[in-house]
């Protein structure tokens, strides 16, 4: 029994609660999906959890599902180290920045990340096969979001979307780290867990001018890298080789990126 997390190296909203089980040095085991070839998308892990999505978490035989829930999940369920704040505007904050991630910087993160990484498999099968298996993704935005990137890669509009939310979430958080250490008031919370991981993204394809033109954000992501829950949680699973590979994928993108962030009149363009 205990705790099984179902999982991908690569997901972000999985890195989020693998940072929480970290910091409340909670053993679980894991189970990883293989993403690409659309493990997700068994009739038993349906079962479990209907979108076909990681993470999962099962705790004693029931499954608990959505990242932002599973964290609000162990944090009752093992409330120490407490990492929701008890002052009621600071909990709002911390829930309203973890919702505005859920909403949207994940699909964002999503446009961004899966032409480069979860593409490959599925573009090398034959077209009806590609389309039989993206008409399976059971809820239709993500299977419409990823069936234009299939086929249009980084000229999907999702992707000047995706930029525009990430440019955004960057420079509000620059103003909000001003004024203090961490995203939901002076103590690493949920929200910092929730929203690191995003950053993993542009750090891991070499897009790091990006926050780090913006020197509160680059401070707190630095703060947050150096924890030993990010570590475990994302780093371990991040090679050399690996880094490098990511990093050669990423450089066409940035400079399409980069021109999206001109345009916008980005400090990071
Ligand atoms: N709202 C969900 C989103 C989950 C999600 O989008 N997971 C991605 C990985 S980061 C996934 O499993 N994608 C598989 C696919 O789209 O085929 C949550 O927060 O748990």
């Amino acid at each position: 029994m205990g705790l099984q997390l179902y999982t991908h190296p690569m997901s972000p909203c999985s890195q989020k609660v693998r940072i929480v089980l970290a910091e409340k040095g909670l053993p679980w085991d894991k189970i990883d999906l293989d993403l690409p070839s659309k493990a997700n998308l068994s009739a038993d892990y349906l079962k479990l959890n209907p979108a076909g999505v990681v993470p999962t978490l099962v705790e004693d035989g029931k499954p608990v599902i959505e990242s932002s829930t599973i964290c609000e999940y162990l944090e009752d369920r093992y409330p120490e180290p407490r990492m929701r704040p008890t002052e009621p505007h600071q909990i709002a904050s911390m829930r309203n920045w973890m919702k505005h991630i859920d909403n949207k910087l994940h699909p964002s993160c999503g446009a961004l990340q899966w032409p480069l990484v979860m593409a490959d498999k599925l573009k090398l099968l034959p077209q009806e096969e590609q389309d039989r298996i993206m008409a399976t993704v059971p809820e239709k935005p993500r299977r419409e979001r990823q069936t234009r990137l299939l086929k249009m890669g980084y000229d999907a509009p999702d992707v000047i979307d995706g930029v525009g939310v990430y440019e955004k979430t960057i420079s509000d958080l620059e103003v909000v780290l001003a004024s203090q250490k961490w995203i939901a008031g002076d103590e690493f919370s949920l929200a910092d867990a929730a929203m690191a991981p995003y950053f993993q993204t542009p750090y891991q394809f070499g897009w790091r001018d990006w926050y780090e033109s913006r020197p509160n954000v680059a401070d707190w992501y630095a703060r947050c890298r150096s924890r030993d829950s990010y570590e475990s949680a994302v780093s371990a699973d991040f090679t050399d080789a690996k880094l490098n590979d990511l990093r050669q994928r990423g450089e066409p993108a940035w400079r399409k990126i980069q021109a999206l962030l001109k345009e916008r009149g980005s400090k990071a363009a």
